[in-house]
């Protein structure tokens, strides 16, 4: 037997010094060290190769190892540099560790994403951890893996898991991954890096090596892989026709079953290279970063090390009350529910558990899990009872002085230092933290109907509202799950505000002359999933109905809404009431268009003398969103919004803005600020005040510039 020393070396000379090399007990140990997440970033692949030739010329070495410093594997490709020329394609340093005479075992923990995975596809042999997160998130940026990942993935879990993680893009945990065959063992008890070396010392000599590109195409496929193939073919048509992404990926599987490997590489590689430069994955790739960027707040640097939210309550258990609680649930936040009532208390308590009930039908959730999640939702009928907590969202109807005395009553109870948070939807948060003595302590938690579904988190922010205050309100909403982006009190906050001059164009365009079923197939042209009057009968006509009339009678030039009034004053509230903008037969969900709209719609015409024509696809998107835009350009000038970025974020998680686009902002300079600017001021002069161009449009429309570059405000 020979001995094996131990041999420590320092860092390789690679540019960036990310990669290491060390040796021990024979075993050759590349890591990256890349921080914080080991993208591969500039001179980590090269690092790699080097590390592969360098151990394989190594007499010493038996076998090889690669994994991550710190907290992750690899999460993957520098995204910040898609798009630019990479002077080493993962295509290339993958195929060098599957080309090694000596076994290479990669070692993964954390995440092991996109090109991280691929590297690990190209090892003859995979172990993870038990917290080790895998996945190919790259259709998410509008790309596909660029590294093999297709072809690989394919020949090691077969095509039906292999699509399901490449269309999704999801992660898969250590367990799932060693059951679908991506990962021979799991490491638990030891360190990762021990267990790598026994288990590569373990396969030093095994003959032939393990490479993904050898194992056999041209399978036959079983009959579950087959429907499986066909359901995504079909789900691609239905629900992914605006990208090209995932019929690529689709494409590229099918490849990797009928076609020498080399073959689905090329194939891999020309698909990938027309899409690193399309307008979708840059709108993506956009998308990825404005999340991250709205997370960030100025002046309160410290958000990443905010404490964790250890037990919440609720108080409201109607629509929004329980939603709220599921959100604390789902994330395994202990949570109450308080309603004074025992009435009010069981029918939201019965709303949860039914809503659970229709995800465990449905299949998305097991009934243990449904178990675990109502086990941590206690519902309370006193004050006291919720006293400990560590933030309180008060979620009751939007009452001025209700909500007063809710957050008077929570001063007196709640423990110093507690989250007082108000999901508010437009009342200003002064007045609530007015009625507290600890205003610093007081914020807007504005969440989106359904809010156990929709991931938006709105943190508002008022005048007396502490920087930490927001900070912690954020990292609570990250820990729910929820993306969230920061906005000044004002009417509708910075949302909503910036999305009610859409709704309210789209219902007058119906007085001139368009219909729901025009505007609402525009909308799903241009990739919303759904219509906007489709949309608004699943939410009710009746929920803005009210503000409607509050805003009219304080506002003498307040442009009413005659059409939706008059549907609500009929009782046709939407899809609840089987009527609304569509009708709906028999329970079924299947908007029909209907003739008593258009009755309506032409009573109201003739009545106040609008003259009707007609409206192309085009006038209509950009009458919609331009209007939207133009507000948000006010709310970012008022220094209501950090940044454009945070506008689209709100759009993309709060509304199902179409992500291919970016965001409204994002979208709007693609249509070029100057046209938008132009637009709007010719509709100023047709239409009036409502159309009154932003200040900050026109500054930028004259200087040529883009919205996204206009620089945010301090709230
Ligand atoms: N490139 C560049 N920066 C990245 C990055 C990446 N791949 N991943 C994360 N960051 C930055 C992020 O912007 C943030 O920066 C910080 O790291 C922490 O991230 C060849 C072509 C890994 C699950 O799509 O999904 O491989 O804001 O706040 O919540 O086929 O980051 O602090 O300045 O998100 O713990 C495929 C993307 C690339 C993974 C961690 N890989 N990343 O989540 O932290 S394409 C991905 C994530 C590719 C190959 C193809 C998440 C995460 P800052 P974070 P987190």
């Amino acid at each position: 037997m020979r001995l094996h020393k131990q041999r420590l070396e320092g860092k390789l000379m690679n540019q960036a010094q990310t990669v290491t090399y060390a040796v021990e007990d024979g075993v050759a140990l590349i890591a990256v060290n890349n921080p914080p997440v080991n993208a591969l970033a500039a001179g980590v692949r090269e690092g790699i190769m080097e590390c592969v030739m360098r151990a394989n010329a190594d007499a010493e070495v038996d076998a090889i190892v690669l994994l991550g410093e710190g907290k992750n594997f690899i999460a993957g490709a520098d995204i910040r540099r898609l798009g630019s020329v990479r002077p080493v394609s993962t295509r290339k340093s993958a195929a060098t560790l599957e080309a090694s005479d000596k076994p290479v075992v990669a070692a993964m923990h954390g995440y092991a994403l996109g090109g991280g995975l691929e590297h690990a596809l190209a090892c003859h042999y995979r172990i993870a951890s038990p917290d080790a997160r895998l996945g190919l998130p790259e259709v998410k940026l509008g790309i596909i893996p660029a590294g093999g990942g297709t072809q690989r993935l394919t020949r090691i879990a077969g095509p039906a898991a292999s699509l399901d993680v490449i269309l999704s893009g999801r992660h898969v945990g250590a367990e799932e991954a060693q059951r679908l065959g991506i990962v021979d063992a799991i490491v638990d008890g030891t360190d990762l890096r021990t267990a790598a070396i026994r288990f590569a010392r373990g396969v030093a000599s095994r003959r032939p090596l393990p490479r993904a590109r050898d194992s056999a195409q041209g399978i036959e496929l079983t009959e579950a892989e087959a429907t499986a193939l066909d359901a995504a073919r079909k789900s691609i048509t239905k629900k992914s026709r605006h990208l090209k992404a995932p019929a690529y990926a689709l494409e590229c599987v099918e490849a990797a079953l009928t076609r020498p490997f080399d073959e689905g590489v090329a194939l891999e590689e020309a698909r990938f290279a027309e899409l690193e430069s399309s307008e979708e994955s840059k709108a993506l790739r956009y998308a990825f970063f404005a999340e991250r960027e709205a997370a960030k707040i100025p002046g309160a640097e410290s958000t990443g090390k905010a404490p964790r939210i250890r037990s919440a309550a609720v108080i409201g258990a109607g629509t929004m009350g329980s939603g709220i609680a599921m959100s604390y649930a789902d994330a395994g936040i202990p949570v109450k529910v308080l309603e004074v009532t025992r009435e009010a208390l069981d029918r939201g308590m019965l709303r949860i558990r039914d809503t659970y009930a229709v995800r465990v039908k449905r299949g998305s959730l097991s009934q243990g899990e449904m178990d675990a999640r109502l086990a941590l939702i206690e519902g309370v009928q006193s004050y006291e009872a919720i006293a400990d907590c560590d933030a309180v969202v008060e979620a009751v109807f939007e009452r001025i002085d209700i909500k007063q005395e809710i957050f008077g009553r929570l001063d007196a109870v709640m423990k110093p230092g507690a989250l007082l948070l108000t999901n508010s939807s437009a009342i200003d948060i002064d007045i609530m933290a007015n009625a507290t003595s600890r205003p610093q302590d007081v914020a807007g938690a504005h969440f989106f109907a359904p809010a156990n579904v929709m991931k938006l988190c709105e943190v508002v922010r008022g005048s007396k509202t502490a920087p930490e205050t927001v900070a912690n309100a954020m990292k609570m909403a990250r820990d729910m799950g929820k993306v969230c982006a920061v906005a000044g009190s004002c009417d509708g906050f910075a949302a909503n505000r910036s999305r009610v001059p859409m709704m309210t164009e789209m219902m007058l365009m119906l007085e001139e002359g368009a219909t729901p079923e025009q505007i609402d197939k525009v909308m799903v042209d241009f990739g919303y999933p759904m219509g906007p009057f489709a949309v608004n009968d699943i939410s009710g006509l009746d929920v803005s109905y009210e503000g409607r009339k509050r805003r009219a009678a304080a506002n003498p030039e307040y442009r009413k809404l005659h059409v939706p009034d008059r549907l609500v004053e009929m009782g046709r509230k939407g899809q609840k009431t089987g009527a609304g903008w569509y009708a709906y037969h028999d329970g079924d969900r299947t908007p029909h268009p209907d003739d008593v709209v258009k009755q309506v719609i032409a009573q109201v015409a003739a009545e106040f003398g609008i003259p009707q024509r007609t409206f192309t696809d085009e006038e209509i998107l950009h009458r919609l969103l331009f209007a939207s835009v133009n507000e948000a350009c006010k709310i970012l000038e008022e220094g209501k919004a950090y940044r454009v970025s945070d506008i689209d974020v709100m759009w993309l998680y709060g509304f199902g803005f179409p992500r291919h686009r970016g965001g409204l902002m994002y979208w709007a300079d693609t249509v070029g600020a100057q046209a938008v600017w132009q637009q709007v001021t010719e509709w100023h002069e047709r239409y009036g005040k409502r159309w009154q161009p932003g200040r900050l449009l026109g500054e930028i429309a004259a200087a040529g510039g883009a919205l996204r570059e206009a620089k945010g405000a301090s709230l």
